[in-house]
């Protein structure tokens, strides 16, 4: 994208509504901008980063076996009548009514609607498991909507949901889930630590959030320093080998960590001082079992092997897709602006024009920007030098890609790593090498 032509409008102040760095920086690099409390407008480049992080679950939910289905916002609430939510969930649930006077809500889960959809289709023991899931906005009228995309009320969140004959089975998807969580917070560049925790109002009796540490974080939390030696990258184990699946979870649950609502003091001190850690963590995904409890209340059962009615063991399992675009910026920036991992990032690389209306220096400039295409922000607008800096560090860009007339002149430019501030000067082709 062209800088002079796009809509990224950065912000050199820094808004008074924003009292966390994410929020902050978010609206200051142009990535969004509030539309009403707690609903936000997704512009270009926050899109952008919006986009790769669900293209990152998607992946591990993919390899994961879970197939990807999507469910309508609205939903009738006669299925919520059904499961005995429609009372339960309160003023948090938005409500609404059609023109022939239907009850409708805009659906702040989908558990009662994915069991309605497996309830009209799926008849024998033959079709489980299985595990289905989809990336969808969620409305849930919060309170006290804060931190900018941290707690909206509009919300992208990934959800699926799975079906097993048996509680063993059940357990085996659980764990599955748990294996793809770790795996996709660490292609965002984040150490997810999971926690035991209240199941609320989704209901059951094993349910686990993934914490990201960040002082700004919702909730206190208490963990063993042990988290912080392991191996994030959870290699090595077969995600559809139950063996290796009860090793990871083994692996991932023998230490303490809890956040404050399942915090015991008692098992906690019994730990070495030195290994207590205490901190503040925001949730960014949150699993949960809960049997029968959907599937019994809505009457779906399947056939079982011995032509007995047997009703589905049932998990849900959400991501914040929309939050972790904050979480990412909470985990990685410095006082000048974003750090984006590359994963995520907009853009891969900035290509910054010193001397724009220069003939070499334009000339160079568009050469790079013809090869790099849509990976590149080419700030190709008359400002000075130094708001150029200043803009692609706050926009937070992996790489960038520095045109001054000097080194145009001799065909090198220099490249600047964001993560550490490396600045090296080099010819176009091995610039072109090491950002691509
Ligand atoms: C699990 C999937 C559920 O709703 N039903 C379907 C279960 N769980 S949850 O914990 O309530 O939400 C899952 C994740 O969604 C994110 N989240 C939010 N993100 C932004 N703003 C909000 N108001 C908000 N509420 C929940 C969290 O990351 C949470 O873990």
């Amino acid at each position: 994208m062209r800088l002079s032509r796009s809509f990224v409008p950065t912000l050199k102040e820094t808004p008074a509504e924003a009292q966390i760095v994410s929020h902050r920086l978010m609206l200051r690099a142009g990535l969004v901008r509030q539309t009403a409390a707690g609903i936000y407008a997704w512009l270009p480049a926050g899109f952008r980063v919006l986009q790769n992080i669900a293209a990152i679950v998607r992946a591990e939910q993919d390899a994961a076996g879970a197939q990807e289905l999507l469910m309508p916002t609205i939903q009738p609430a006669e299925l919520w009548r059904e499961s005995g939510r429609y009372d339960d969930y309160g003023k948090e649930m938005l409500r609404l009514n059609d023109r022939h006077e239907r009850d409708l809500v805009y659906g702040p889960t989908n558990e009662e609607m994915i069991t309605d959809l497996f309830r009209q289709s799926v008849k024998s023991y033959r079709e489980l498991p299985q595990i289905v899931y989809h990336i969808q906005w969620k409305f849930r009228d919060e309170v006290r909507p804060r931190f900018g995309v941290m707690r909206g009320r509009e919300f992208l969140m990934k959800d699926a949901y799975s079906f097993d004959l048996d509680y063993e089975g059940a357990v085996v998807s659980y764990r599955r889930m748990m294996l793809a969580y770790m795996r996709t917070f660490r292609r965002m560049g984040l150490k997810a630590i999971p926690m035991q925790a209240e199941s609320g109002p989704i209901g059951g009796n094993m349910s686990h959030e993934f914490i990201i540490l960040a002082p700004t974080g919702e909730s206190e939390v208490f963990y063993d320093a042990a988290f912080e030696e392991i191996d994030y990258s959870a290699s090595g184990f077969d995600i559809f080998s139950p063996e290796d699946l009860a090793r990871f979870v083994g692996l991932m649950t023998t230490h303490y960590a809890a956040t404050d609502e399942k915090h015991e003091p008692g098992t906690w001190e019994k730990l070495a001082p030195e290994r207590q850690r205490r901190g503040r963590g925001i949730e960014v995904g949150h699993i949960f079992y809960f049997g029968t409890k959907y599937s019994a209340a809505m009457g779906f059962t399947v056939a079982g092997a011995d032509g007995r009615p047997v009703a589905p063991e049932m998990g849900s399992y959400g991501i914040g897709v929309s939050r972790l675009v904050g979480a990412v910026i909470e985990a990685s920036h410095d006082e000048a602006g974003i750090i984006w991992p590359d994963a995520v990032a907009p853009f891969r690389a900035a290509i910054l024009n010193l001397r724009q209306g220069d003939g070499t220096c334009d000339r160079l400039c568009e050469e790079i920007y013809a090869k790099l295409g849509l990976a590149a922000l080419y700030d190709d607008r008359e400002e000075r030098a130094g708001v150029k800096f200043a803009d692609a560090d706050l926009m937070g860009h992996p790489w960038q890609i520095i045109v001054g007339p000097r080194g145009a002149a001799a065909g090198t430019v220099e490249l600047k790593r964001r993560a550490g501030g490396e600045r090296q000067e080099l010819s176009l082709d091995s610039a072109l090498a090491r950002v691509l």
